[in-house]
């Protein structure tokens, strides 16, 4: 009820309006203990709210729709519903209502004071809930059971990929090659009906989550460390088991891993990688039909491939330069990069103004485990030199650092030295946001995507 009052008048709400509405509707706390049954009581009173939302305000309008926001990649438009996170320009991401640095403090971690765990975000980006850490060890458990062997098959297929095949290539055709194994492809072919679309759409995602560390972990070893696989240890969680598996064990790496997983995962629903899981999944193709859509969205430069290209970029600055340039220096490359056509990768953003908070809290790991690393201090220098000089260009709407211009300097540093792996880390931590949207997607009965389009020809006439 409280949730309802807070969405009338939803029309005129600014974005930090719609976080309280979304923090409020989702604080009831479940008697149930297992993520399914809390997940499965949540489901009726959402789709009520959604059911009331429509009724009431159903014609109302969200804003214009200009021929430059249609030529324009659609920027500005509020079309879709997306309920796991919500990105505020100003302040960055809020993940069903919290920050960063909220989680940080909020989500159980794997000791004291430490990172959070991811189990625990995938916890509350289904329900809306922090969970306690007894229920993020379940889920742990759960994760490692449904991951801990991949179907020899898959293997097969990875094996018949040329050598050099891009990591991300392999990672795409890798969850399509589980797709055999979809419980909601199964159970269509039978007759489901619509309303119980979300239970093996459910089954489906949590077995794909479980199984991508250890498909991301033989993408690494074969492509980089001669084939030979780690097995999975059921004694650790989800990120510290992507890490073991790939060949890093620490309880810092596991930190890391832990905390790159947690911040990558969701970033509203507008986003390529989001965008295209969310419109796959919208003709009721499989979660691995759509999630393999999705990775190859994040495949491309504009997107998570931009953290590989901000590696490659700050070792041609080394090599140009050497390891230590100056201030001048890195801002005269800046410029030759942008006076040759190319965007300066890892800054800039489609919706954000500010310092992206993924970025900051990426700094402030930094800070912490590797204030004396001397690629950490080049990539603190591009945060000083980089903003003036895209201000000064002007062309660009947000000249401050996005997640991806941080994340490569700590996989650097604890030894993942090849760049082209970074973005099936970034996909493996994807997956749990477009997954969970994906699960609520199908319980609240969202329709297939088609939107409208137009000719030059239909706009000439039209505005003649
Ligand atoms: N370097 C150079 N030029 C940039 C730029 C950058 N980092 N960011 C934006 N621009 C340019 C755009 O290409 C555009 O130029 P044209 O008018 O010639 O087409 C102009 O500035 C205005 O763009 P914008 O409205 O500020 O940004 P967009 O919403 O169009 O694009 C993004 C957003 C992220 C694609 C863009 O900032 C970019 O290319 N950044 C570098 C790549 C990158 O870091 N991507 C990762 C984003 C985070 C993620 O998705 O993982």
């Amino acid at each position: 009820m409280r949730g309802l009052r807070a969405l009338r008048g939803l029309a005129s709400l600014t974005s930090s309006t719609l976080i309280e509405c979304a923090e409020a509707t989702t604080r009831t706390l479940s008697t149930a203990s297992d993520l399914k049954s809390v997940l499965k009581e949540k489901i009726p009173e959402q789709q009520e709210r959604l059911k009331a939302i429509k009724k009431t305000h159903g014609s109302k309008e969200l804003g214009k729709v200009t021929v430059d926001m249609a030529i324009g990649g659609m920027r500005g438009i509020t079309g879709l519903l997306w309920e796991t996170s919500l990105l505020d320009p100003e302040e960055g991401i809020r993940f069903r209502g919290y920050s960063i640095p909220e989680l940080q403090e909020k989500l159980p971690a794997a000791k004291e004071g430490g990172e959070p765990l991811p189990e625990g975000l995938l916890w509350l980006l289904l329900t809306g809930e922090i969970p306690s850490k007894e229920q993020v060890d379940a889920l742990s458990a759960e994760l490692s059971y449904r991951g801990k062997a991949l179907p020899g098959h898959v293997h097969k297929v990875l094996a018949a990929l040329p050598a050099g095949t891009h990591p991300m290539t392999q990672f795409s055709t890798a969850v399509l090659a589980l797709q055999p194994e979809s419980h909601f492809a199964a159970a269509y072919q039978k007759g489901i009906s619509k309303l119980n679309y979300w239970d093996p759409v459910y089954e489906d995602s949590m077995n794909l989550i479980a199984k991508l560390p250890g498909i991301a972990a033989a993408i690494y070893r074969n492509t980089y460390k001669g084939g030979k696989l780690i097995p999975h240890d059921t004694s650790l969680d989800w990120a510290a088991n992507l890490s073991h598996q790939m060949g890093f064990d620490g309880e810092e790496v596991y930190e890391l891993t832990r905390l790159y997983q947690t911040i990558h995962t969701d970033h509203e629903g507008g986003n390529v990688s989001a965008h295209a899981t969310h419109l796959v999944g919208s003709a009721l193709s499989d979660p691995y039909f759509s999630f393999s859509a999705g990775l190859n969205g994040l495949a491309g430069p504009l997107h998570g491939l931009a953290n590989q290209e901000v590696l490659r970029w700050l070792f041609d600055v080394t090599k140009q330069i050497g390891p230590t340039p100056t201030k001048d220096e890195v801002e005269k490359f800046v410029w030759d990069t942008l006076k040759s056509g190319k965007v300066v990768p890892g800054f800039g953003h489609a919706v954000l103004r500010k310092t992206d908070p993924r970025y900051t809290c990426q700094r402030e790991f930094a800070q912490k485990h590797l204030p004396d690393d001397p690629m950490f201090k080049l990539v603190s220098l591009f945060y000083e030199v980089v903003p003036g000089v895209l201000t000064e260009q002007g062309k660009v709407k947000n000249p401050w650092p996005n997640v991806d211009a941080h994340s490569g300097v700590l996989l650097q540093y604890y030894g993942i030295k090849e760049e082209n792996f970074y973005t099936v880390l970034f996909g493996v931590s994807r997956a749990i946001g477009v997954l969970s949207q994906g699960i609520w997607s199908r319980a609240l009965g969202l329709a297939i995507e088609r939107p409208k389009s137009v000719t030059m020809d239909v706009l000439e006439k039209k505005f003649a």
